[in-house]
């Protein structure tokens, strides 16, 4: 939450329905009318990531006139968005920002807003009602709750709340299934579910999740056998699977004050980004869709050369900018690229995901790392390090973990990748230490803690690390994964990453 959303105003005005209209020519304000919109997508995650991306591209097919596919925004977890935007009517500004310029551009396209914990009964209500034929989501890797093996963790408490209390969900997973069976009984057409999280096979993995949670779900005694809710979700309900891309830095206060002065009027939660932005979908939508095709997204039958590319190439040097980054004492992404040896290491982790992408979907990867290269370079983001090193466990498996693995079986290089996985460790455990205490966090930080402030030899603690992070699985080759990442975590502890850069020869 914004620590002071009003301190820093220039104006006691707020940003809202009835201000709008009166904004500097500089801003663009929604050019339709709000009131004409209907809700037609219910999305899961309203961060600040959804509102710089779906969020954007939904508002471009209302401004076309596609006016019913209005958004319902819901909070899984914290009021922050909603207690910010409710006394905007749902506006918010855009700051797209390149080095050079920013464009402002204020966003109606989200209707209402909800926050699960408080009134669960009304996110239910909002996912049951048959004008939603979208559930969009943006909730993070963690939220999906996967266990190490990839299933569903049924022991997670959430989980285990959500099937006993299938009225009060916390999940997204006891959520859906509720709405989708509460639809069911009615003779209500199932909503399409459109994952926009950063996982691979994304719709295929929501797909497969909650068909394991409603088989658990028609386990349970008081479950009616007749209407049996997993062959429901595993035959009627799509999951079409998508790549979303766009760099959303968090916004900071100085940002909230530069934003006011230009709008001559308060925003309490104005998103930045970039200009670049990607959504590309697989176009499986039984109950219909915007025309998002319009508005730039690419519709295709398979997306998940695609969602390869990004997460091995984007997010994957992201990770590793990231946790050098934050051993070199860079803050930012800009600056952690700036450095010559980051800069160096980069060029090279490319060139070892590069072969692992399929060599017949049309791929241009190097148009790709040129622009990342450029995208990498926006000074005007200030992308901090410490922002994307959260979750470490969640993202490397996609990011890094398979790409190794995959090089191992080919027999091509893999070491620039196995840095990466030793300097997540080395920057999770110089917190307290070199970095903050807290810079950034994990869901598995309790017990990384404790295992890491034990300084076991550098092959017992990946060991451990591995098996925490359920890193490369059962595979095969995993001991070797670990040994050279091993290697890494003696160089990066005796003399950080100038030592571990000079053993690879930069
Ligand atoms: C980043 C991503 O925080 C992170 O882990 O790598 O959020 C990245 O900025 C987006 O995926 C870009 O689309």
């Amino acid at each position: 939450m914004p620590s002071d959303q009003t301190s820093r105003a220039t104006t006691n005005k707020r940003l809202s329905a009835t201000t709008v209209q009166a904004l500097p020519a500089s801003v663009a304000p929604p050019s339709y009318d709000r009131s004409r919109v209907t809700p037609g997508i219910v999305h899961l995650g309203v961060g600040a990531f959804h509102r710089a991306h779906q969020a954007a591209y939904v508002d471009d097919c209302l401004t076309a006139g596609e006016t019913d596919w209005g958004i319902i925004g819901v909070s899984l977890r914290s009021p922050d968005t909603r207690d910010a935007l409710a006394p905007q009517d749902g506006l918010y500004t855009l700051a797209v920002r390149s080095s050079g310029e920013e464009e402002l551009r204020v966003i109606g396209s989200i209707g209402s807003m909800l926050v699960a914990p408080e009134d669960p009964g009304a996110v239910l209500a909002a996912l049951s009602d048959p004008r939603t034929r979208i559930v969009t989501l943006t909730i993070t890797e963690k939220a999906y709750l996967r266990a190490a093996g990839g299933g569903l963790d049924a022991a997670h408490p959430d989980i285990v709340h959500d099937l006993a209390n299938p009225q009060r969900p916390r999940t997204a997973h006891g959520f859906l299934t509720e709405a989708l069976a509460r639809r069911r009984a009615a003779g209500t057409p199932p909503f399409t579910v459109l994952c926009c999280d950063n996982l691979p096979a994304n719709g295929a993995t929501l797909h497969r999740l909650l068909v394991e949670f409603a088989e658990l779900r028609d386990g349970s005694p008081d479950a009616n056998s007749s209407a049996r809710l997993a062959g429901h979700i595993a035959d009627e309900v799509a999951f079409p699977s998508s790549m979303v891309d766009r760099i959303v830095p968090a916004t900071t206060d100085a940002d909230r004050a530069r934003i006011a002065v230009e709008l001559g009027a308060e925003d309490a939660w104005p998103v930045m980004t970039e200009p670049f932005r990607q959504w590309v979908i697989e176009d499986n939508f039984p109950a219909g869709r915007p025309s998002w095709e319009k508005f730039g997204v690419t519709m295709v039958g398979d997306v998940a050369p695609f969602e390869d590319m990004k997460l091995r190439l984007l997010n994957g040097a992201h990770s590793g900018i990231a946790y050098l980054g934050l051993l070199s004492g860079h803050a930012t992404v800009d600056r952690a690229f700036a450095d010559p040896a980051i800069r160096q290491f980069v060029d090279a982790l490319w060139a070892e995901a590069i072969p692992t992408l399929p060599e017949d979907a049309g791929l241009d990867t190097s148009a790709y790392t040129a622009e990342l290269t450029e995208r990498f370079s926006n000074t005007a983001l200030a992308h901090r390090t410490a922002q994307i090193a959260n979750d470490g466990s969640q993202k490397l498996p996609q990011r890094i973990v398979a790409s190794a693995v995959e090089c191992m079986e080919a027999g091509t290089e893999f070491v620039h990748l196995t840095l990466v996985i030793a300097a997540w460790i080395a920057a999770c455990a110089a917190r307290g230490k070199t970095l903050p205490e807290g810079h950034f966090t994990d869901p598995l930080d309790a017990s990384l803690t404790a295992l890491l402030s034990q300084q076991l030899p550098a092959n017992e603690t990946v060991t451990a690390v591995f098996d925490l992070a359920g890193f490369a699985g059962d595979h095969a080759e995993r001991q070797t994964l670990i040994e050279l990442v091993a290697v890494h975590l003696v160089h990066l502890r005796r003399d950080g990453p100038t030592l571990a850069f000079a053993a690879l020869g930069i």
